[in-house]
């Protein structure tokens, strides 16, 4: 008998082919989002699972599932895993590093650009048949080449952003994060170490891209934003609760930062109400790693992970391989 697993949401016909000729496996192809307890009783009596950043594993879930060996999401991101809890009950974490990071600077720089040259705004009122005349000021964004760009969070994905930034842009880069880089990948990025006061104050392009914990929430609130110039630009590329959102709608209503661009939002994918009203944001559904190659690059890596676990109790990246050790 093939050991069975759960597949939470719709996933590449081809990644749930393979996955189906190793186990059994219940999957949701018409990617029904599954509440808590949908998730606990469709998880009951699976030796594994293949979730998204949507479904939370947590010691209830685990408690309800005492069968489940592994679970592996298909995102970097993994704030919708309790790590200790899962790592408590000899239950495997994996995540899909490395494969998304390109596409996802890709992002951050689509977005860096579409906020400080006012993109969608403009774009509004091209479809509302507003556009009868050129003129001198309209739709004038800020500098994005020659200016500074300010990184909060260096892991991989920022340090592409900075690479982006530095090379492709002459980008003044500064950085700021839980532990400076090496003088190498410094270089490499040609970034700055800055402290967090410093890079708030001096950025004119802030890019966030850095894990969302008890530690990062609201890690941009108003007395952060108080700080940015007004001529600033932020971009939220990381997780839904790093920003205030309420706080940043108030910034922007009030022009104390020029802009924004978010591609992720506190309750996703709920928006705050006032976010939808103010003209100066570009808002994205969660589209950083929104490639096909790049998706199918993390559905392969999250059902790998599952397929090398339960045959031969290896993983290709472990969140926690002390579970492996066991
Ligand atoms: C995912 C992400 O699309 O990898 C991450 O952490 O945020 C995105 O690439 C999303 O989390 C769905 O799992």
């Amino acid at each position: 008998m093939k050991p069975s697993i759960l597949v939470a949401r719709a996933i590449f016909p081809e990644v749930l082919k393979k996955l189906e000729q190793v186990f059994d496996v219940d999957h949701n192809q018409a990617d029904e989002v599954l509440s808590a307890a949908e998730l606990q009783s469709r998880m009951r009596g699976k030796l594994g699972a293949l979730t998204t950043g949507s479904e939370r594993i947590d010691a209830e879930v685990l408690a309800a599932c005492p069968q489940l060996k592994i679970v592996a999401n298909m995102a970097v991101g993994y704030n919708n895993f309790d790590i200790g809890a899962m790592t408590a009950a000899g239950v495997l974490a994996t995540n899909t590093p490395d494969v998304l990071t390109e596409t996802t600077a890709d992002f951050g720089f689509t977005l860096l650009m579409a906020t400080a040259r006012r993109v969608t705004e403009s774009e509004h009122f091209l479809r509302a048949g507003q556009w009868t005349k050129w003129s001198y000021d309209m739709f004038a964004g800020a500098e994005v080449h020659g200016s500074t760009l300010g990184i909060l969070g260096m892991g991989r994905i920022g340090q592409g952003v900075a690479k982006r930034g530095a090379h492709g842009f002459g980008m003044n880069v500064i950085y700021h994060n839980r532990s400076r880089l090496t003088p190498e990948l410094e270089a490499e990025c040609k970034a700055r170490y800055v402290s967090k006061d410093e890079l708030l104050k001096t950025a004119d392009h802030l890019v966030l891209v850095l894990p969302y914990s008890a530690a990062s929430h609201h890690a941009i609130g108003a007395a952060e934003l108080a700080l940015m110039k007004p001529t600033a630009c932020l971009v939220n590329i990381a997780r839904g609760g790093i920003v205030d959102d309420a706080a940043l709608a108030v910034a922007l209503r009030e022009k104390r930062i020029a802009a924004a661009g978010l591609d992720v939002f506190e309750g996703e994918p709920r928006v705050h109400p006032d976010l939808l009203t103010v003209p100066n944001v570009v808002l994205t559904p969660h589209i950083a790693s929104a490639t096909i190659t790049t998706r199918m690059a993390m559905a392969t890596l999250a059902a790998d992970n599952l397929i090398r676990f339960l045959t031969e109790g290896k993983a290709l990246t472990p969140l926690n391989p002390q579970v492996l050790e066991r």
